[in-house]
C-alpha cells in the first residue's frame, strides 16, 4: 500500500492540497479558519519535506555500505537559508506547491516569508559550506555536515539613529519543521579535569582522562535535497545537554541547585554562534564549542564505520573529513585521543588514520584572525589533548630538524607552540601537520599562503598544498533568487545551465548582440530594482529610483572590505554637486548592507558614518535626483533574495590581498551586475574570466600593498596632496556628517590619516577615476547591458559543482554514487 507520502509525491494537485490540510489539522491542530499564516507554512513545509523522505531514507541506509566513500564536513558554520523555496526547486516542485497554496487562497509569498533564517554562520565560510552541501548532493557525493545547533544564530541587526543595535535571533522559538532529532544518537563529550598514565597488562604506555564534568551531544538531522536527482544528503548538527537532566548524587546529597547549575552549564555549550572578527581571547566557550562538536562527529564516524562492519585501520578508504577552517582543527589531537585512548591503537598507525582521514581549508591570510588558545586555557579545558599536542609537535620538530640544519628559528616557526611571549596552540599549524592536503580559496589566496602564511610548512611539503577556488550554487543563486532571469536563461539555453553552468552558460554568448534579448535583459533587472525599492522603502522609508544606476555593497563589515572607500566616493561626489549644481552625474543609489561584529568598534562607527551621510545626502534638494544612500538593515541570506538581482554595480574594493576569495563577487556577477573590484581574491579569477573589457578594475596590487607598506607608507602626504581627497575628509572632520559633532568620526579619521593600515588613501584616486568610468559606460544602456549579458555568459566556472569535484578529484577521492 502506498504511503501518504508517496501519494503526494505523485504531485496531483488535488491530492497536495489535501495534505497541507491534513498537515495544518494533524500537525498544527488548527482548521482553515484558526490557521495564522505561520500555521500555513509548518503546513507545507512538512509537506515538502514529506516529499523528500524518501530520497533521504534511502540516503541513510545507503551510508551502511561498506563500500560508499563518505565526505565528513566539519564546519562550525553552515549558513543553509531558508529551507523551503530552495527544497521546493531542487525537488522539481515549485510550482506544483505554489499551485496549491494559492489554490487554498493563500499569498505564496507571505507562506515563503514565514520562514526564520537559519542563521548559523557569520557569513561567506558558513554559506561556502551550505552551497557545498548543495552541490556534493546534486553531484550524488555522499555527505555529512557535520556542525553546531546554535540554539541562537547570528543576531538580527536593526538601525536606530544610525547605530547598529543587535538583538538575539529566536529562530528555533516557532519550531524547526526541517530538523528531525535523534536522542538515540549521542555521544558523551569530556571537559576539563586532568589526566593520570599507567602502565596495562601487556606493559603499554596508556593515560586515562579524568574530566571535571561531562555533557551530552545529541543529534538533529536535516536532509539536504539534490537538484532533480532524488538524491539526499545529511545536515547533522549537535546540540548539547546535560548528562543526566538531574545529578541524583548531588540531589540526595541536597546540593539539588548545584545540579541544576551543571545542567544550565552543559546546556550553554550550544547555546549561541560567536560572531567573528573579535579577539578570540579568553573565550573558553568557544574552545569547548569546537571540542564538543568535533568529538562528537568524530564519534559518530567510528560508529558508522563499525555499524557498516568495518575496521578502523580502514577509516580512510570512508571517509575523508574536511576540516573548514580551523575551528574543527582540534579533530587532529582528538582522534588520535579517540584511536590512542579509546581504541588502543598505537601511535604510528592512530597518526597514519588521522592524517590520512584529514584535510584542511584555510580563509584567511588575516593574522588577527589565525586562531590560538594560550596553554593555560587549553590545559584547563582539553589536558589530554595538549598532552598529544605536545607529543605531535615534538615528532614532527625532531624530523624538521634533520631538515633544517641548525636553523633555530625555522624550527621556532613551524612549531604548533607559539614561544614568543605568551605561549599559544597555533590552530592553522595543528590543522595543517595534522592533513594530508592543505587548500585555498582562490588562486591568488593560495599562492600568498604559501608565499607568507604557511612558507614554511609550504617548503616542507609543497605537494600537500593545493588551491580549489570557491564557488557557489545556481540552484538558490540563479534559479530561487532571480526567478525571471532564470526563465530568460532557460528559454534561450535550455535548462541544463542548473547543473552543467560551465559548458551551458556560455552559450548566452551569442545573444550579446541580439537586440531583443538585451531589451529583455534590460527589462527583467528593471523589474528586479523595482522590487528592491519597494523593500527598500518598506524597511528603511527611503524612496529610491529604479532608474538610477544600483550601486551595491553587501557584505560584513570590516575595515579590509573597505566600505569607507565607497563612503568617501559618495561623499566626493556629493561635494562636486555642491561646489557645482549643474555637474553631470550619472544617477546613481548606494546601497550598503552588512552586519558589525558586535565588538568591532571601528566597523561599528562605519555603519553610523554611512548612515549619517545618508541622512545628509538623502535630505539635501541640491543633490536630489542625483544621489541617494541606502542602509539595508539586516542584510542575511533571506534578504540577499532580493539584492544581488538588482544590483548593476557590485562593490569588491577590499585592500589586494587581504580577502581570501570572496563569495558575494560571484553571487552578483551571476547575476548580470558588473563589478568594480580590486586585483584581490577570486575577483583575479573573475577578471580573467569576464574579460577586462567587462569588468572595472582598480587600485594597488597585492605585490604594490607590500610595497608601499614596507617602504614606509605616509597617507598624511596623500591627504596634504590631493585637492579632492582632502575635501572629502575634510567634510567629515567638519561635523557636516554629524550634526556639528567634530569628535563622533574622529576615530575613523585618525586612523586613515595616521597608519591608514588598509590603504584606503591611496587608492582613493584610482577608485574615483575607475568609478568615472563606471559612469561613462552606464551612460551607453546598451553597451552596459551587453557587458552584463557577457559578465553572466562566462561566469560558468564558478558553480559551486565545479569547486566540489575538484575537492573530490584532488583531495577527497570519492566518486559521486552510481
Ligand atoms: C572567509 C573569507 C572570504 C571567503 C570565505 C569563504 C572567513 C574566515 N573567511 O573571502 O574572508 O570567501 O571565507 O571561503 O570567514
Amino acid at each position: 500500500m502506498d504511503t501518504n507520502a508517496e501519494k503526494i509525491a505523485s504531485r496531483n494537485k488535488p491530492e497536495l492540497k489535501q495534505a497541507i490540510l491534513d498537515n495544518l489539522y494533524y500537525l498544527r491542530g488548527k482548521s482553515t479558519t484558526l490557521a495564522t499564516m505561520h500555521d500555513w507554512y509548518i503546513a507545507v513545509a512538512y509537506t515538502v519535506r514529506n516529499m523528500m523522505m524518501k530520497n533521504w531514507v534511502k540516503l541513510l541506509e545507503r551510508l551502511y555500505n561498506k563500500d560508499l566513500k563518505i565526505v565528513g564536513y566539519l564546519s562550525a558554520e553552515f549558513l543553509m537559508g531558508p529551507h523551503l523555496g530552495n527544497a521546493m526547486i531542487n525537488l522539481g516542485i515549485f510550482d506544483d506547491i505554489k499551485n496549491a497554496v494559492e489554490e487554498l487562497d493563500l499569498d505564496f509569498n507571505q507562506i515563503l516569508q514565514q520562514e526564520e533564517e537559519p542563521g548559523l554562520g557569520n557569513g561567506g565560510l558558513g554559506r561556502l559550506a551550505a552551497c557545498y552541501l548543495d552541490s556534493l548532493t546534486t553531484l550524488k557525493v555522499p555527505a555529512i555536515g557535520y556542525g553546531i545547533r546554535y540554539e541562537f544564530g547570528i543576531f538580527d541587526q536593526q538601525i536606530r539613529d544610525g547605530w547598529q543595535i543587535e538583538v538575539t535571533d529566536k529562530w528555533l522559538q516557532r519550531g524547526n519543521p526541517w530538523e528531525i532529532a535523534r536522542p538515540e544518537i549521542c555521544y558523551n563529550i569530556k571537559l576539563g579535569g586532568y589526566t593520570e598514565n599507567y602502565y596495562d597488562a601487556e606493559g603499554k604506555y596508556k593515560v586515562n582522562w579524568v574530566p571535571y564534568y561531562e555533557v551530552k551531544g545529541i543529534a538533529y538531522d536535516t536532509p539536504v535535497p539534490g537538484y532533480k536527482n532524488a538524491a539526499a544528503n545529511l545536515l547533522r548538527l549537535w546540540k548539547s545537554e546535560a548528562v543526566e537532566s538531574f545529578d541524583f548524587y548531588e540531589f540526595n546529597k541536597g546540593d539539588y541547585y548545584e545540579a541544576v547549575d551543571e545542567k544550565i552549564f552543559s546546556e550553554t555549550i550550544s547555546k549561541i554562534l560567536y560572531p567573528n572578527d573579535e579577539p578570540e581571547k579568553g573565550k573558553r566557550l568557544r574552545l569547548a564549542q569546537q571540542y564538543f562538536f568535533v568529538s562528537c562527529s568524530l564519534q559518530d564516524v567510528l560508529r558508522l564505520q563499525r555499524l557498516r562492519g568495518l575496521n578502523i585501520d580502514g577509516l580512510s578508504s570512508s571517509f575523508n573529513l574536511q576540516m573548514n577552517d580551523t575551528h574543527p582543527s582540534i579533530a587532529v589531537a582528538e582522534l588520535m585521543r579517540l584511536l590512542i585512548d579509546e581504541n588502543n591503537f598505537d601511535w604510528d598507525r592512530a597518526w597514519n588514520i588521522t592524517q590520512s582521514c584529514l584535510s584542511y581549508t584555510n580563509h584567511t591570510l588575516l593574522p588577527e584572525a589565525l586562531e590560538k588558545w594560550t596553554l593555560s586555557l587549553f590545559a584547563s579545558l582539553l589536558p589530554r589533548h595538549l598532552e598529544i599536542i605536545y607529543e605531535i609537535n615534538n615528532r614532527f620538530l625532531n624530523e624538521v630538524k634533520i631538515k633544517a640544519n641548525g636553523d633555530n628559528q625555522l624550527v621556532r616557526r613551524l612549531s604548533i607552540i607559539d614561544e614568543d611571549g605568551e605561549r599559544y596552540v597555533r590552530m592553522a599549524h595543528l590543522a595543517c601537520i595534522g592533513s594530508h592536503a592543505v587548500n585555498g580559496v582562490s588562486a591568488l589566496h593560495t599562492e600568498l599562503l604559501k608565499r607568507d602564511v604557511m612558507h614554511d610548512f609550504y617548503e616542507l611539503a609543497p605537494e600537500k598544498f593545493l588551491n580549489v577556488t570557491n564557488g557557489v550554487t545556481p540552484r538558490r543563486w540563479i534559479k530561487l533568487y532571480n526567478p525571471k532571469l532564470a526563465a530568460l536563461l532557460t528559454a534561450n539555453i535550455g535548462e541544463r545551465w542548473n547543473t552543467s553552468l560551465e559548458t551551458e552558460l556560455i552559450k548566452l554568448e551569442k545573444f550579446a548582440d541580439n537586440t531583443g534579448f538585451r531589451e529583455k535583459w534590460k527589462q527583467i533587472k528593471h523589474q528586479n530594482k523595482i522590487d528592491l525599492a519597494h523593500i527598500i522603502k518598506q524597511r528603511t522609508n527611503i524612496e529610491v529610483d529604479p532608474n538610477s544606476l544600483f550601486d551595491i555593497q553587501v557584505k560584513r563589515l570590516h575595515e579590509y572590505k573597505r566600505q569607507h572607500l565607497n563612503v568617501l566616493h559618495i561623499i566626493h561626489l556629493y561635494n562636486r554637486i555642491k561646489n557645482n549644481p549643474s555637474t553631470d552625474v550619472v544617477q546613481r543609489t548606494f546601497i550598503f548592507g552588512g552586519k558589525a561584529a558586535p565588538g568591532y568598534f571601528m566597523a561599528k562607527l562605519i555603519i553610523k558614518l554611512i548612515n549619517s551621510v545618508a541622512e545628509v545626502v538623502n535630505n539635501d534638494s541640491d543633490v536630489a535626483g542625483k544621489i541617494k544612500v541606502v542602509f539595508f538593515p539586516d542584510f542575511n541570506v533571506k534578504n540577499s533574495e532580493y539584492v544581488y538581482r538588482a544590483a548593476d554595480l557590485s562593490e569588491q574594493i577590499s585592500t589586494a590581498g587581504k580577502e581570501a576569495s570572496g563569495t558575494g563577487n560571484m553571487k552578483f556577477s551571476m547575476n548580470g551586475a558588473l563589478t568594480i573590484g580590486t586585483y584581490d581574491g577570486a575577483n583575479v579569477e573573475i577578471f580573467e574570466a569576464v574579460g577586462a573589457e567587462n569588468f572595472f578594475l582598480f587600485g594597488l596590487k597585492a605585490e604594490e600593498v607590500y610595497e608601499t607598506t614596507r617602504n614606509g607608507y605616509r597617507p598624511y602626504e596623500i591627504y596634504s596632496t590631493n585637492q579632492e581627497l582632502k575635501e572629502v575628509i575634510d567634510l567629515i572632520q567638519s561635523g557636516v556628517f554629524s550634526k556639528g559633532d567634530t569628535n563622533l568620526f574622529k576615530p575613523i579619521i585618525d586612523s586613515l590619516l595616521g597608519q591608514d593600515p588598509y590603504l584606503v588613501l591611496k587608492d582613493f584616486q584610482s577608485y574615483t577615476g575607475c568609478q568615472q568610468k563606471v559612469s561613462d559606460a552606464y551612460n551607453d544602456k546598451d553597451h552596459w547591458t551587453k557587458m552584463s549579458i557577457l559578465n553572466v555568459a562566462r561566469m560558468g566556472k564558478f558553480s559551486s559543482d565545479r569547486s566540489i569535484r575538484e575537492y573530490c578529484e584532488k583531495i577527497w577521492h570519492v566518486k559521486p554514487l552510481e
